[in-house]
């Protein structure tokens, strides 16, 4: 792994069999001043977390996990509700151009390919009062058959990178694919061609979709994103909706 990661400005990079949660080992070493882009990798995680206390689940020797600790730039500071998206975008990024999966944005970040989901991004940022002390964020991604959870476990149907391409990969090469995207991603993240970017892969373009959020539930189609990583949704009334990023589901109607 960490050949495969030579040359990709991570560093330290802590590596564990097994763990309870990357974001959590990383959020110990962001406590103990890791510098921006210190990675921790996990084959195993027996506490994988999604948003809102949902599990993750990473079993051993099949998918990949990893965290990396984020200490955004004054000019990032205005973007930060941009950093899962911009997850988002390095994933399809590599899943798109590096095995030319047809990988697409779920809003607000998750990763689907053939509408299943292949990868969850929880990005956490951590306050200090009104200060922000730094931000980790954590990538799971499905790799082989075996990284799967019997769908009983699962709120929305999921997949795996070796199934959607009927061949076995090289998870080192997939992180390295994915982290060698985020680099590319956030040198121009909040800019013209990172929401151009976000559209062209936008999941559900034009399709009708039900949006669960805190505000309420909305119905309409979806027409696009706005400035702030909003979702815009067209009512059958014809009048627009921006649901804002936060505790959010989305499905097809
Ligand atoms: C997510 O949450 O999708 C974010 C997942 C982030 C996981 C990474 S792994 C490295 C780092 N360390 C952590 O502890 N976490 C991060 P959410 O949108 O809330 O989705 C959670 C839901 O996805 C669960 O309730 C399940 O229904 C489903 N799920 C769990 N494991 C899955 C898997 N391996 N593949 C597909 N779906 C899964």
């Amino acid at each position: 792994m960490r050949a495969a990661l030579a040359g990709l400005p991570v560093s330290p990079i802590h590596y564990f069999e097994t763990i309870g949660s990357t974001n959590d080992y990383a959020q110990s070493l962001a406590e103990q001043a890791a510098p921006d882009s210190a990675l921790v990798v996990a084959d195993e995680q027996t506490r994988g977390r999604g948003r809102l206390s949902r599990k993750w689940v990473t079993f051993p020797n099949a998918g990949l996990a990893f965290s990396l600790v984020l200490r955004p730039s004054p000019g990032e500071m205005n973007a930060l509700g941009l950093f899962a998206p911009l997850w988002g975008l390095a994933v399809c990024r590599a899943l798109r151009e590096w095995l030319h999966l047809n990988a697409e944005i779920k809003w607000p970040n998750d990763v689907l390919v053939n509408r299943r989901k292949i990868c969850g991004i929880l990005v956490e940022a951590h306050w200090l009062g009104s200060n922000l002390q730094y931000v980790i964020a954590g990538i799971g991604v499905n790799v082989a058959p075996s990284s799967v959870p019997a769908s009983g476990d699962l709120v929305f149907p999921a997949t795996c990178v070796e199934n959607e391409l009927g061949r076995p990969i090289e998870r080192e090469e997939l992180l390295a694919a994915i982290l060698t995207a985020f680099f590319a991603e956030r040198a121009r993240l909040g800019s013209a061609a990172f929401f151009e970017t976000w559209m062209r892969w936008l999941a559900f373009k034009d399709e009708w979709v039900r949006v669960e959020g805190a505000s309420g539930s909305h119905h309409g189609r979806v027409v696009g994103i706005s400035p702030d990583g909003s979702l815009r949704l067209r009512a059958e009334n014809g009048a627009e909706i921006e649901v804002a990023v936060g505790d959010v589901s989305l499905r097809a109607e």
